[in-house]
């Protein structure tokens, strides 16, 4: 088979997540290589990683030997494998679902790192801060407006890469004592995207693994 995708750890690499998810949604057969980034293994599986790829670092995608490293750059390239249907054909809106992929790329809020992936998974949770649960419920918010002005079912109207970049910051941010009831379009976006075959298929794996201590 000609693509190799090299992921992590289910319940702990998100970006390996958002590479993964365009890939099995658009139906491209690929193999998966998980690579196993718990502490202490983590390092010299990824200096393995290293040895073809420059950031050391999953999600990697290798096609017949063209190295493709960075989950945006995988997603970008299984939207152009897949016919470029997760993307607006609609310049204006393309560029729009883009802007909504670099946000979440760039590291959108201090949300990641304070609500981290590998902890959506554990059974109790630090109580979050009266800031902390601000900052997911302006989250919401975005999102409400998102698919309002959309129309919906989706953040740009169809399916998109946009959609599949938050799946890792719905399962965060929904793990936690927030309601989002307040946003019904953004609520009911949340139970579509996590109840879509692709992100069941991923979250069965993830919930059977033992929880990953991360540094919440
Ligand atoms: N910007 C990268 C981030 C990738 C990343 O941080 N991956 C984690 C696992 S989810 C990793 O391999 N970390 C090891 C490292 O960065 O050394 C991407 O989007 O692919």
């Amino acid at each position: 088979m000609a693509l190799i995708l090299y992921t992590g750890t289910k319940n702990a690499s998100s970006w390996a997540l958002r590479a993964w998810l365009p890939l099995r949604e658009l139906n491209i057969p690929f193999q998966e290589h998980v690579v196993d980034i718990r502490r202490p293994q983590r390092y010299a599986n990824l200096a393995k990683i290293a040895e073809f790829s420059v950031p050391g670092a999953v999600p990697v995608l290798v096609d017949d030997g063209v190295v493709i490293f960075d989950s945006l750059a995988v997603m970008e390239y299984a939207n152009e494998l897949g016919g470029g249907t997760l993307l607006p054909k609609e310049i204006r809106l393309r560029a729009h679902a883009r802007s909504l992929v670099a946000w979440v790329h760039s590291g959108m809020s201090e949300l990641c790192s304070s609500i981290s992936f590998e902890s959506s998974f554990y059974k109790e949770h630090t109580p979050l801060s009266a800031t902390e649960t601000a900052e997911v419920e302006s989250v919401f918010a975005i999102w409400e407006q998102e698919l309002a002005r959309s129309g919906g079912p989706f953040l740009v109207g169809e399916l998109s890469l946009a959609d599949l970049t938050f799946v890792p910051t719905i399962r965060r941010l929904l793990s936690r004592d927030v309601s989002i009831a307040e946003w019904p379009l953004a609520q009911a976006w949340t139970e579509r995207m996590i109840s879509r075959q692709s992100v069941v298929e991923w979250m069965r794996e993830a919930e059977s693994l033992p929880p990953v201590i991360s540094d919440e």
